[in-house]
């Protein structure tokens, strides 16, 4: 049976069982080592909840093409909502794995109901209350993922992107600096209610080039264009939160998952009112490998899937509402 995905402030179950299976799957220590994925530093075991760091982190570098630095495996091109939809359902079994609940479904963060308040009513959004993802500092100091010093199983950032691009074993509290501005710019606020709806009545779902300066769906959802003056709705969701949400280590904030549970509905709306369809189909170039319909999607964890294979995850789960 499909499970349901809820909006993460309305259900106290979803909330609950989501901070409590993250933490489980973050001391859960039977994956590689970080010599194994060539992460300097002593080879640590890296948890499951970190392989989903390192894949992410992976797919980011697998640029396609080679010698392009634009798109890569899993962003700034169509492959980006598949990918991330295979992504989130396999962070979702290991979920009802830990949790011993096969009915959990991921929960969303609705960011666009939130985008629609004066933005100090956005920094008070339950999201970050102390039951639910806590608050904001380098490091947090409050909610679930506080850091404590003297507390070894408090949440601990241990592999993240650094300057050179690469990754790095560290032992840090997770950092968060929510609505900072960026380069003199006023502080970001988060995507309206408009802004989503805007995106997913768009008709067209990617076009070529097939990247960041593509017109379509895809582009608007991801937040490439429009770009005044920040990014877009997913992309401004990063900048938004800011902190450990900005590399491509992004997965260490619990939030990741919140933020791409909510882009992936806004998919789902999207199939829902324009047909299960995927551009481009498998004549596209081969430059565009990982983002053609029957393509294998970028894999680390599990046998790959393809953007096919996602379009309709309807015996998987289904959401509680799509936006109207
Ligand atoms: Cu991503």
């Amino acid at each position: 049976m499909a499970t349901i995905r809820r909006n993460i402030i309305n259900s106290q179950q979803a909330r609950d069982q989501y901070i409590r299976g993250i933490t489980l799957l973050k001391r859960e220590f039977i994956g590689p080592t970080t010599a194994q994925f060539g992460i300097p530093g002593p080879a640590l075991r890296v948890s499951t909840y970190d392989l989903f760091v390192v894949w992410h982190h992976f797919a980011m570098y697998t640029y396609t093409p080679r010698t392009q630095m634009d798109r890569n495996a899993a962003h700034r091109g169509p492959a980006f909502l598949p990918w991330h939809r295979f992504m989130l359902i396999l962070l979702e079994r290991h979920l009802q794995r830990v949790l011993n609940d096969q009915n959990f479904g991921l929960p969303y963060w609705d960011w666009a109901a939130d985008g629609d308040l004066p933005l100090n009513q956005q920094l008070g959004s339950p999201v970050w209350a102390n039951n639910c993802l806590g608050g904001q500092g380098t490091p947090v100091t409050t909610g679930p993922f506080a850091f404590n010093a003297a507390d070894a199983n408090s949440w601990r950032v241990r592999i993240v992107e650094v300057s050179t691009g690469r990754l790095n074993s560290v032992d840090r509290g997770l950092n968060r600096q929510l609505a900072r501005p960026e380069l003199g710019l006023p502080p970001p606020s988060l995507p309206t209610k408009a802004e989503a709806a805007a995106a997913v009545n768009l008709n067209t779902f990617d076009a070529a080039d097939w990247s960041t300066t593509s017109s379509g769906f895809r582009n608007r959802l991801e937040g490439w264009q429009p770009r005044q003056p920040y990014s877009g709705l997913h992309n401004r969701v990063h900048v938004w939160v800011g902190g450990d949400m900005g590399p491509a280590s992004s997965p260490n904030d619990p939030v990741f998952y919140l933020n791409h549970c909510n882009v992936d509905r806004l998919w789902e709306a999207w199939l829902n009112s324009n047909g299960r369809t995927y551009l481009p189909d498998q004549t596209a170039p081969t430059a565009l490998r990982h983002h053609r319909i029957d393509d294998q999607l970028y894999s680390l964890l599990a046998p790959a899937r393809t953007p096919r294979q996602m379009l309709d995850v309807s015996t998987i789960y289904t959401y509680d509402t799509l936006v109207p």
